[in-house]
């Protein structure tokens, strides 16, 4: 099982919030995004330097990659708030924001690798559906936005990281009503992110089956990436005090829905299945990737309802997501799947997709 103490030693290089952040982190035994804060006596706004390419970088995981990355940062990250850009001690909305009192707007999380990121259009597309589903209009274009995060990403000095785009409803009054609001605002924040450790890429991650079932499409879809993710949370929260990686979340009718922010996979005799959007699970970004490169790699790859049992028989299963990227899973509620080793095909999925993410995406430098 991966330990949440290699994650906490490999962000002790940063300085933001240090103390509380990680004692959190620790405590809730997740993953972690920090915001760039290495001391560099200047503002760096050029390109850093390409990092030496990893020799074995299809088979290990981005946390490798980072340190080898060539992030040159500067004192205190900045962050975008409606075209003006704020060190994050001065990055502040209002706590009259629909977004903080209802939850009420939507965010992505996007990666960029090696000064590229990595499917821009796709993320950028679900961000504006899931606006779209929620009636909330974006004020720019996809093209201002793709101009703004590049900004961002440069105002950082960045060129490995993660960026998280979020879109509230903006400010109105203790009333519900977006009607009240006047103004969506927009944020976008850079960081650097710290994944799980190394070795739950090599040894793969348990989870466990939690009670908090994936909220239905007829409350909220869970296709749109809103600010609320209570449900997600409270799955997350089942998995740390059962001392597991992830949490895998069943949907209403007792099938696989997803896991709290990763989609699930299993293979069965060369095959590879995963649960249908309609199960509850989002589009994931990382999800389409996987099925492109499972039918690269001459694999069938099927849509369908999967139950628990499906899990606990399965010969490999995976999760994939922006953050995680493709990670095995060799445990499920306490039975090993398949030999209790990450699976061959796993594997090869994982180097594929590795070098998808080196090798392709929109450069964010030229
Ligand atoms: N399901 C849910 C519920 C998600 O939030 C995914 C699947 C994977 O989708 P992508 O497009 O990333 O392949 C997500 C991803 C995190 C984190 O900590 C991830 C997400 C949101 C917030 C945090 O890894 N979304």
């Amino acid at each position: 099982m991966a330990k949440s103490g290699a994650l906490v030693r490999r962000c002790n290089s940063f300085e933001h919030g240090a103390s509380s952040d990680l004692l959190l982190n620790c405590l809730l035994n997740g993953r972690t995004f920090c915001v760039p804060t290495k001391n560099t006596d200047s503002m760096v706004l050029e390109e850093p330097e390409a990092g030496a390419p990893s020799p074995n970088a299809a088979v290990k995981p981005a946390n490798e990659t980072r340190k080898s990355s060539a992030n040159t940062v500067p004192t205190q990250s900045m962050i975008y708030i409606d075209g003006q850009f704020f060190p994050e001690s001065e990055a502040k909305i209002s706590v009259f924001d629909h977004g903080l009192l209802y939850g009420d707007g939507i965010f992505e999380g996007i990666r960029f690798y090696n000064g590229r990121v990595f499917r821009l259009d796709e993320h950028l597309d679900r961000l504006w559906d899931s606006a779209r589903s929620i009636c909330l209009e974006i004020p720019m274009s996809k093209e201002e936005m793709t101009e703004a995060l590049f900004e961002t990403i440069r105002k950082n000095g960045l060129r490995d990281g993660y960026i998280r785009q979020v879109v509230t409803r903006g400010v109105g009054n203790l009333g519900l009503n977006p009607a009240q609001c006047k103004r969506p605002s927009i944020i976008i924040i850079a960081a650097v992110i710290a994944l799980y450790p190394e070795e739950a890429y090599r040894n793969g991650l348990t989870i466990v089956t939690c009670a908090t079932r994936r909220m239905s499409a007829a409350a909220l879809n869970p296709a749109v990436k809103s600010l609320n993710y209570l449900n997600n949370v409270m799955a997350r929260i089942e998995a740390n005090l059962a001392g597991a990686d992830e949490a895998l979340m069943l949907n209403d009718h007792g099938n696989v829905a997803e896991c709290t922010a990763d989609n699930v996979f299993i293979i069965k005799k060369g095959h590879i299945f995963t649960p249908p959007i309609t199960a509850g699970a989002l589009r994931g970004i990382t999800r389409a990737v996987a099925f492109d490169v499972a039918l690269e790699l001459g694999f069938t790859i099927r849509e369908v309802d999967i139950t628990r049992h499906d899990v606990f028989t399965a010969d490999e299963c995976f999760l994939t997501g922006t953050a995680a990227e493709v990670i095995p899973v060799i445990k499920a509620d306490g039975r090993l799947i398949g030999t209790g080793k990450p699976g061959p095909i796993t594997g090869r999925i994982i180097a594929r997709f590795r070098e998808l993410t080196r090798g392709t995406g929109t450069p964010i430098y030229s």
